[in-house]
C-alpha cells in the first residue's frame, strides 16, 4: 500500500486528513518533526519554505498544510500570524475585538503543498466563508473551531464531527483536490 506522510504537529489537523484519506486506499502516517514557518505576507510562502526544507528530509511522498483565519471586519487579522495570535490571545481574544462588532463574516484559508521525491511541489487550496459568532460553542476539532460557523450550518466546527467539519472546511476542500490529483495524475484509486 503507497504510504503518505503528513507532516504536521497538530493531531486535529491529521484525524480531519485520514477521515479524507480512507476513501482512497493510500496510509497516511504523521511526521510531527516540523519545519520552519517562516514569517511572510501568503500562507502559500510559509507551505512552500516548508516543503523546500523538508525535501531531502523525508524520502516518501509528503504534504503540510498552512492555514489561517481571515476576519474581514479585521482587514484580514490574523490571517498569516494565526498560529501566534491563538497560543496568545486564543478564541476569547477574536471575541473581543469583535465585541459590539456587527460584520462578523470571516473565513478559513487552507494551503496544502506536495511533494513527490523528485517532482516538483504542487499547490492546492481551500476557503471557507463563514462567520464569528457570539460565543464559544462545542469542544470537538482545535483552534478557532469553537467561534467559526461556516456558510450553510447553523453549528460551529466545535460542534461538529470530523465528517461534517471536512463537508465544509478549507481544509476538506484542499484536501478533496490533494485526492483528485493523486487519482488523476497518477492512477492512485
Ligand atoms: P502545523 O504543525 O500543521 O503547522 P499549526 O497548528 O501550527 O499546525 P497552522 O499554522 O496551519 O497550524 O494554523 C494556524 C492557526 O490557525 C493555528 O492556531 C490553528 O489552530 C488555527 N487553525 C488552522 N486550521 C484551523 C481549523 O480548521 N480550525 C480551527 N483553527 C484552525
Amino acid at each position: 500500500m503507497k504510504t503518505v506522510v503528513f507532516v504536521t504537529h497538530n493531531n486535529g489537523k491529521f484525524r480531519e486528513a485520514k477521515e479524507k484519506f480512507r476513501s482512497i486506499g493510500v496510509e497516511l502516517r504523521q511526521y510531527s518533526g516540523g519545519y520552519p514557518e517562516i514569517q511572510a505576507d501568503t500562507l502559500e510562502e510559509v507551505a512552500l519554505y516548508g516543503v523546500e526544507y523538508l525535501s531531502d528530509k523525508l524520502s516518501e511522498p509528503f504534504f503540510l498544510e498552512d492555514a489561517g483565519l481571515f476576519v474581514d471586519a479585521l482587514k484580514g487579522f490574523p490571517g498569516v500570524y494565526s498560529a501566534y495570535v491563538f497560543r496568545s490571545i486564543g478564541c476569547d481574544g477574536i471575541l473581543k475585538l469583535l465585541e459590539n462588532v456587527v460584520d462578523r463574516s470571516a473565513e478559513f484559508r487552507s494551503v496544502v503543498a506536495y511533494k513527490e521525491p523528485g517532482e516538483e511541489p504542487v499547490v492546492f487550496r481551500g476557503v471557507c466563508r463563514g462567520e464569528i459568532s457570539y460565543e464559544k460553542k462545542g469542544s470537538n476539532g482545535f483552534g478557532y473551531d469553537p467561534i467559526f460557523v461556516p456558510v450553510g450550518s447553523n453549528l460551529t466546527f466545535g460542534e461538529m464531527d470530523v465528517k461534517e467539519k471536512n463537508s465544509f472546511s478549507h481544509r476538506g476542500k484542499s484536501l478533496q483536490k490533494l485526492l483528485e490529483y493523486m487519482r488523476r495524475v497518477m492512477g492512485k484509486d
